[in-house]
């Protein structure tokens, strides 16, 4: 299989459990802006939405959306999907969690990376609303530990991390939600976080 990415986006997700599981795979490097991949070719002709993550099955078949690739990566590898016969409900909330990520937490951060100029008072709106979402994560995190489902590492903490991380490149503190803090260290002391980091050419 193929992962289209671009270094620190959404894509790292599926990169970090890519490599996490040992699966075989290849990367493809995505320009978005120009709409080409490394290779030159139309990335359009992968995703006519544009955007990365895609991953391209063996078949050639090509799945888009992180919900369904990083749900895809759960149901070939259930290493990094909890839920078993006697766990049912754990798909569930595997599910609950990758929406709360995906339409929550992940959007909460697109005004810093929209390019756009925003006032004043809309990037106090634009704090206070990323603000909420770092304290409803903090909140999930009371419930669980260490890691979303419990004590197995999974896709959502893949995602979770990855968006977490972006704090990093936009320069807000965890400081203040300081179970965020130490789980974001924990991940990204994982091997297969810190070999997707040196692949993506975004190791400290
Ligand atoms: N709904 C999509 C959104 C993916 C997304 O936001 N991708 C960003 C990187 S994190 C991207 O490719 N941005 C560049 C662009 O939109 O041109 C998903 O969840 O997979």
């Amino acid at each position: 299989m193929k992962l289209f990415y671009k270094p620190g986006a959404c894509s790292m997700a599926a990169h970090i459990l890519l490599n996490e599981t040992g699966a075989d795979y290849q990367l493809e490097k995505v320009d978005t802006d120009a709409g080409t991949t490394e290779t030159g070719a139309s990335y359009l002709e992968t995703n006519p939405r544009g955007y990365v993550p895609a991953l391209k099955l063996d078949d050639g078949a090509v799945l888009t959306e992180n919900v369904a690739i990083l749900h895809w990566i759960g149901e070939q590898f259930p290493d990094v999907a909890p839920g078993n016969d006697n766990q049912p409900l754990q798909r569930y909330r595997q599910l609950e969690l990758l929406s709360f990520l995906s339409s929550e937490l992940h959007k909460a951060f697109s005004p810093y990376f929209s390019g756009k100029t925003f006032s004043e008072s809309e990037q106090a709106a634009n704090r206070k609303k990323l603000d909420t979402k770092l304290g409803q994560f903090e909140n999930l995190l009371e419930s669980t530990s260490p890691f979303l489902l419990g004590t197995t590492f999974s896709v959502v903490d893949a995602y979770a991390f990855v968006i977490l991380n972006w704090t990093n490149f936009i320069g807000v503190s965890l400081d203040g939600w300081p179970q965020t803090k130490a789980y974001v260290a924990r991940i990204g002391a994982r091997p297969s976080t810190r070999k997707t980091l040196a692949e993506e050419g975004l190791a400290a």
